[in-house]
Protein backbone atom coordinates (compact mmCIF):
# COMPACT_ATOMS: atom_id res chain seq x y z
CA UNK A 1 0.00 0.00 0.00
CA UNK A 2 1.26 3.49 -0.78
CA UNK A 3 0.33 6.63 0.37
CA UNK A 4 1.81 9.34 -1.84
CA UNK A 5 1.66 13.26 -2.02
CA UNK A 6 1.91 15.38 -4.87
CA UNK A 7 0.92 19.04 -5.54
CA UNK A 8 -1.25 19.24 -8.76
CA UNK A 9 -4.61 19.37 -10.26
CA UNK A 10 -6.74 16.38 -9.81
CA UNK A 11 -8.10 16.58 -12.45
CA UNK A 12 -5.55 15.20 -14.73
CA UNK A 13 -4.57 12.29 -12.42
CA UNK A 14 -4.19 8.81 -13.22
CA UNK A 15 -6.28 6.99 -10.71
CA UNK A 16 -9.48 4.87 -11.10
CA UNK A 17 -11.33 6.78 -9.28
CA UNK A 18 -10.47 10.83 -8.08
CA UNK A 19 -12.47 12.28 -5.35
CA UNK A 20 -15.37 15.62 -5.56
CA UNK A 21 -15.58 17.63 -2.83
CA UNK A 22 -18.88 18.47 -4.22
CA UNK A 23 -21.95 20.17 -2.19
CA UNK A 24 -25.07 17.80 -1.06
CA UNK A 25 -27.44 18.93 -4.60
CA UNK A 26 -24.08 16.98 -6.83
CA UNK A 27 -24.96 19.49 -9.43
CA UNK A 28 -21.78 21.04 -9.80
CA UNK A 29 -20.70 24.27 -8.01
CA UNK A 30 -16.95 26.22 -8.01
CA UNK A 31 -13.39 25.14 -7.25
CA UNK A 32 -12.40 21.72 -7.77
CA UNK A 33 -15.78 20.43 -8.22
CA UNK A 34 -15.93 22.94 -11.04
CA UNK A 35 -12.87 22.09 -13.06
CA UNK A 36 -13.95 18.34 -12.54
CA UNK A 37 -17.15 18.70 -13.65
CA UNK A 38 -15.70 20.84 -16.69
CA UNK A 39 -12.72 18.77 -17.56
CA UNK A 40 -15.09 15.14 -17.32
CA UNK A 41 -17.67 16.94 -19.39
CA UNK A 42 -21.81 16.25 -19.56
CA UNK A 43 -21.87 12.82 -18.74
CA UNK A 44 -20.18 13.07 -14.96
CA UNK A 45 -23.34 15.25 -14.62
CA UNK A 46 -25.87 13.56 -16.22
CA UNK A 47 -25.14 10.51 -13.74
CA UNK A 48 -25.39 12.65 -10.95
CA UNK A 49 -29.05 14.08 -11.95
CA UNK A 50 -29.58 10.30 -12.01
CA UNK A 51 -28.52 9.53 -8.14
CA UNK A 52 -30.41 12.82 -7.22
CA UNK A 53 -33.67 11.65 -8.65
CA UNK A 54 -33.45 8.53 -7.55
CA UNK A 55 -32.16 9.40 -3.71
CA UNK A 56 -32.31 12.97 -3.61
CA UNK A 57 -28.84 14.53 -3.11
CA UNK A 58 -26.01 13.31 -1.14
CA UNK A 59 -25.73 13.75 2.58
CA UNK A 60 -22.80 15.34 4.29
CA UNK A 61 -20.20 13.02 4.96
CA UNK A 62 -21.54 10.94 2.61
CA UNK A 63 -20.13 9.44 -1.20
CA UNK A 64 -21.78 8.56 -4.29
CA UNK A 65 -20.13 6.84 -7.67
CA UNK A 66 -20.26 8.44 -10.97
CA UNK A 67 -18.67 8.22 -14.29
CA UNK A 68 -15.63 10.10 -14.98
CA UNK A 69 -16.74 11.00 -18.41
CA UNK A 70 -13.30 12.40 -20.47
CA UNK A 71 -11.57 12.43 -17.52
CA UNK A 72 -8.54 9.31 -17.81
CA UNK A 73 -9.56 8.50 -14.18
CA UNK A 74 -11.99 6.08 -14.71
CA UNK A 75 -15.06 7.18 -11.84
CA UNK A 76 -15.67 10.28 -9.89
CA UNK A 77 -16.39 9.58 -6.36
CA UNK A 78 -18.59 12.78 -5.55
CA UNK A 79 -18.39 13.41 -1.10
CA UNK A 80 -20.16 16.19 0.64
CA UNK A 81 -17.14 18.20 2.89
CA UNK A 82 -18.76 20.30 6.16
CA UNK A 83 -18.89 23.58 6.28
CA UNK A 84 -16.64 24.77 8.77
CA UNK A 85 -19.38 26.53 11.31
CA UNK A 86 -21.24 25.34 14.07
CA UNK A 87 -20.37 22.44 16.23
CA UNK A 88 -16.35 21.97 15.05
CA UNK A 89 -16.03 18.46 16.53
CA UNK A 90 -19.29 17.41 14.35
CA UNK A 91 -17.73 18.69 11.46
CA UNK A 92 -14.41 16.72 12.13
CA UNK A 93 -16.52 13.62 12.49
CA UNK A 94 -17.97 14.83 9.33
CA UNK A 95 -15.07 14.98 7.04
CA UNK A 96 -13.32 11.82 8.22
CA UNK A 97 -16.44 10.33 7.20
CA UNK A 98 -15.73 11.70 3.71
CA UNK A 99 -12.54 9.98 3.23
CA UNK A 100 -13.63 6.74 5.10
CA UNK A 101 -16.88 6.32 2.93
CA UNK A 102 -15.35 7.27 -0.34
CA UNK A 103 -12.27 4.20 0.22
CA UNK A 104 -15.28 1.88 1.34
CA UNK A 105 -16.88 2.74 -1.64
CA UNK A 106 -14.08 2.57 -3.93
CA UNK A 107 -13.44 -0.62 -2.00
CA UNK A 108 -16.78 -1.90 -3.20
CA UNK A 109 -16.03 -1.40 -5.97
CA UNK A 110 -12.88 -3.23 -6.24
CA UNK A 111 -10.68 0.25 -7.14
CA UNK A 112 -7.16 0.10 -6.48
CA UNK A 113 -6.34 3.66 -6.50
CA UNK A 114 -8.10 6.65 -5.38
CA UNK A 115 -6.99 10.35 -5.44
CA UNK A 116 -8.08 12.84 -2.92
CA UNK A 117 -8.20 16.95 -2.99
CA UNK A 118 -8.40 18.68 0.30
CA UNK A 119 -12.01 18.74 0.88
CA UNK A 120 -13.81 21.93 2.42
CA UNK A 121 -10.50 23.14 2.95
CA UNK A 122 -11.58 26.26 -0.03
CA UNK A 123 -14.87 27.71 0.03
CA UNK A 124 -15.99 25.54 3.19
CA UNK A 125 -13.23 27.25 5.26
CA UNK A 126 -12.23 24.01 7.00
CA UNK A 127 -8.39 25.00 8.57
CA UNK A 128 -6.23 23.37 6.30
CA UNK A 129 -4.16 21.33 9.17
CA UNK A 130 -6.68 20.13 11.17
CA UNK A 131 -7.92 18.97 7.60
CA UNK A 132 -4.71 17.08 6.75
CA UNK A 133 -4.69 15.44 9.62
CA UNK A 134 -8.08 13.98 9.63
CA UNK A 135 -7.48 13.29 5.78
CA UNK A 136 -4.15 11.26 6.65
CA UNK A 137 -5.80 9.98 9.78
CA UNK A 138 -8.85 8.46 8.73
CA UNK A 139 -6.71 6.86 5.21
CA UNK A 140 -4.21 5.32 7.70
CA UNK A 141 -7.32 3.95 10.00
CA UNK A 142 -9.29 2.81 6.50
CA UNK A 143 -6.07 0.84 5.84
CA UNK A 144 -5.79 -0.67 9.41
CA UNK A 145 -8.88 -1.88 9.60
CA UNK A 146 -9.40 -3.11 6.24
CA UNK A 147 -6.14 -5.28 5.66
CA UNK A 148 -7.36 -7.06 2.44
CA UNK A 149 -8.41 -4.17 0.99
CA UNK A 150 -8.24 -3.37 -2.85
CA UNK A 151 -6.83 -0.29 -2.45
CA UNK A 152 -3.16 -0.13 -3.54
CA UNK A 153 -2.65 3.38 -4.00
CA UNK A 154 -3.83 6.45 -2.26
CA UNK A 155 -2.77 9.95 -3.83
CA UNK A 156 -3.71 13.25 -1.98
CA UNK A 157 -3.37 15.73 -4.86
CA UNK A 158 -2.84 19.11 -2.94
CA UNK A 159 -3.40 22.16 -5.29
CA UNK A 160 -2.26 25.09 -3.50
CA UNK A 161 1.51 25.12 -1.31
CA UNK A 162 -0.60 25.95 2.09
CA UNK A 163 -2.01 22.47 1.84
CA UNK A 164 1.16 20.56 0.49
CA UNK A 165 3.49 21.69 3.45
CA UNK A 166 0.86 20.16 5.98
CA UNK A 167 0.58 17.28 4.47
CA UNK A 168 4.16 16.85 3.96
CA UNK A 169 4.82 17.73 7.52
CA UNK A 170 2.57 15.17 8.67
CA UNK A 171 2.52 12.14 5.63
CA UNK A 172 2.92 8.20 7.53
CA UNK A 173 6.19 6.83 6.79
CA UNK A 174 5.49 3.00 6.75
CA UNK A 175 8.76 0.44 7.37
CA UNK A 176 9.17 -2.81 5.66
CA UNK A 177 10.29 -5.54 7.85
CA UNK A 178 11.32 -9.15 7.01
CA UNK A 179 11.24 -11.97 9.03
CA UNK A 180 12.21 -15.90 8.16
CA UNK A 181 9.99 -18.60 9.57
CA UNK A 182 9.14 -22.09 9.64
CA UNK A 183 6.47 -24.09 8.80
CA UNK A 184 4.63 -24.41 11.82
CA UNK A 185 4.61 -20.29 12.22
CA UNK A 186 3.47 -19.61 8.41
CA UNK A 187 0.56 -22.18 9.15
CA UNK A 188 -0.42 -19.33 12.14
CA UNK A 189 -0.07 -16.57 9.89
CA UNK A 190 -1.98 -18.20 7.02
CA UNK A 191 -4.82 -19.09 10.04
CA UNK A 192 -5.27 -15.16 10.76
CA UNK A 193 -6.00 -14.29 7.34
CA UNK A 194 -2.09 -13.56 6.89
CA UNK A 195 -2.91 -10.06 9.02
CA UNK A 196 -0.66 -11.43 12.25
CA UNK A 197 1.86 -13.03 13.83
CA UNK A 198 0.77 -15.67 16.09
CA UNK A 199 1.71 -15.12 19.70
CA UNK A 200 4.86 -16.36 21.25
CA UNK A 201 5.47 -19.99 23.34
CA UNK A 202 6.29 -19.23 26.90
CA UNK A 203 9.95 -19.91 26.17
CA UNK A 204 10.01 -17.10 23.50
CA UNK A 205 9.90 -13.40 25.21
CA UNK A 206 11.24 -11.75 22.23
CA UNK A 207 10.04 -11.03 18.44
CA UNK A 208 12.83 -10.96 16.42
CA UNK A 209 11.85 -9.06 12.84
CA UNK A 210 14.57 -7.79 10.93
CA UNK A 211 15.34 -4.47 8.42
CA UNK A 212 16.83 -6.34 5.38
CA UNK A 213 15.97 -9.42 3.03
CA UNK A 214 19.23 -10.62 2.92
CA UNK A 215 19.54 -10.97 6.69
CA UNK A 216 15.93 -13.09 6.70
CA UNK A 217 16.98 -15.08 3.63
CA UNK A 218 20.34 -15.75 5.47
CA UNK A 219 18.85 -16.95 8.42
CA UNK A 220 15.74 -19.00 6.25
CA UNK A 221 18.63 -20.91 4.33
CA UNK A 222 21.40 -21.49 7.23
CA UNK A 223 18.50 -22.49 10.15
CA UNK A 224 15.00 -23.36 8.90
CA UNK A 225 16.25 -25.59 5.72
CA UNK A 226 18.55 -27.54 7.99
CA UNK A 227 16.28 -27.79 10.76
CA UNK A 228 13.05 -28.40 8.75
CA UNK A 229 14.06 -29.27 4.83
CA UNK A 230 11.86 -26.15 4.52
CA UNK A 231 12.06 -21.95 5.28
CA UNK A 232 10.01 -19.15 4.30
CA UNK A 233 10.65 -15.03 4.65
CA UNK A 234 7.87 -13.06 5.26
CA UNK A 235 7.77 -9.09 4.71
CA UNK A 236 5.53 -6.93 6.05
CA UNK A 237 4.80 -2.79 6.43
CA UNK A 238 4.65 -1.40 9.91
CA UNK A 239 3.76 2.28 11.02
CA UNK A 240 7.11 4.03 11.51
CA UNK A 241 5.14 6.03 14.14
CA UNK A 242 4.99 2.40 15.85
CA UNK A 243 8.75 1.13 15.44
CA UNK A 244 9.94 4.48 16.63
CA UNK A 245 10.20 3.38 20.51
CA UNK A 246 12.68 0.59 19.61
CA UNK A 247 16.41 0.75 19.07
CA UNK A 248 17.44 -0.89 15.70
CA UNK A 249 19.84 -3.64 17.22
CA UNK A 250 22.97 -4.82 15.69
CA UNK A 251 24.16 -8.42 16.35
CA UNK A 252 26.94 -9.12 13.97
CA UNK A 253 27.91 -8.38 10.74
CA UNK A 254 26.58 -5.21 8.39
CA UNK A 255 23.28 -6.82 7.58
CA UNK A 256 22.38 -8.66 10.89
CA UNK A 257 20.00 -5.64 12.02
CA UNK A 258 16.92 -6.72 13.83
CA UNK A 259 14.25 -5.06 16.30
CA UNK A 260 13.69 -7.29 19.64
CA UNK A 261 9.80 -6.59 20.27
CA UNK A 262 8.78 -7.80 23.44
CA UNK A 263 6.27 -10.91 23.42
CA UNK A 264 3.64 -8.58 25.14
CA UNK A 265 4.00 -6.33 22.94
CA UNK A 266 3.49 -8.57 19.98
CA UNK A 267 -0.26 -7.91 19.65
CA UNK A 268 0.27 -4.06 19.87
CA UNK A 269 2.53 -4.06 16.79
CA UNK A 270 0.14 -6.90 14.69
CA UNK A 271 -1.98 -3.85 15.56
CA UNK A 272 0.57 -1.75 13.60
CA UNK A 273 0.74 -4.05 10.33
CA UNK A 274 -0.66 -2.12 7.13
CA UNK A 275 -1.61 -4.74 4.63
CA UNK A 276 -1.51 -8.29 5.06
CA UNK A 277 1.86 -10.14 5.62
CA UNK A 278 3.57 -11.45 2.58
CA UNK A 279 5.06 -14.77 1.82
CA UNK A 280 8.12 -13.66 -0.19
CA UNK A 281 10.79 -15.99 -0.41
CA UNK A 282 10.79 -20.13 0.20
CA UNK A 283 13.98 -21.74 0.17
CA UNK A 284 14.28 -25.51 0.26
N1 LIG B 1 -7.33 20.00 -8.28
C1 LIG B 1 -7.10 19.77 -6.98
N2 LIG B 1 -7.52 20.56 -6.00
C2 LIG B 1 -8.20 21.68 -6.35
C3 LIG B 1 -8.50 22.00 -7.70
C4 LIG B 1 -8.04 21.09 -8.69
N3 LIG B 1 -8.26 21.29 -9.98
N4 LIG B 1 -9.19 23.16 -7.69
C5 LIG B 1 -9.32 23.54 -6.41
N5 LIG B 1 -8.72 22.67 -5.59
P1 LIG B 1 -13.26 23.74 -2.85
P2 LIG B 1 -14.83 22.79 -0.54
C6 LIG B 1 -8.60 22.65 -4.13
O1 LIG B 1 -13.66 25.14 -2.62
O2 LIG B 1 -14.10 23.69 0.38
C7 LIG B 1 -17.88 23.88 -4.63
O3 LIG B 1 -18.59 24.98 -5.13
C8 LIG B 1 -8.70 23.96 -3.42
O4 LIG B 1 -7.42 24.62 -3.41
O5 LIG B 1 -13.27 23.20 -4.24
O6 LIG B 1 -15.03 21.37 -0.13
C9 LIG B 1 -18.78 22.69 -4.32
O7 LIG B 1 -19.84 22.60 -5.23
C10 LIG B 1 -9.08 23.53 -2.02
O8 LIG B 1 -7.91 23.24 -1.24
O9 LIG B 1 -14.18 22.70 -2.02
C11 LIG B 1 -19.26 22.99 -2.92
O10 LIG B 1 -20.37 23.84 -2.94
C12 LIG B 1 -9.83 22.22 -2.23
O11 LIG B 1 -9.67 21.92 -3.61
C13 LIG B 1 -18.08 23.69 -2.29
O12 LIG B 1 -17.32 24.24 -3.38
C14 LIG B 1 -11.27 22.28 -1.90
O13 LIG B 1 -11.82 23.55 -2.22
C15 LIG B 1 -17.20 22.71 -1.54
O14 LIG B 1 -16.22 23.44 -0.84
Amino acid sequence: MKINLIQGDITKINTDAIVNAANSSLLGGGGVDGAIHRAGGKAILDECVAIRNKQGGCNTGEAVITTAGNLTAKFVLHTVGPVWNGDKEEKKKLLANCYFNSLALAESKKLTSVAFPNISTGIYHFPKDKAAAIAINTAVDFIKANKHTTIEEIIFVCFDEENYNFYLNQMPVVVTLYRPVNQAELNLIEETGWEKFPPRLPDQPIFYPVTNEAYANQISKEWNVPAYGVGYVVAFDLSANFLSKYTIENVGGEIHNEYWIPAEELEEMNENILGTIRLINTFK
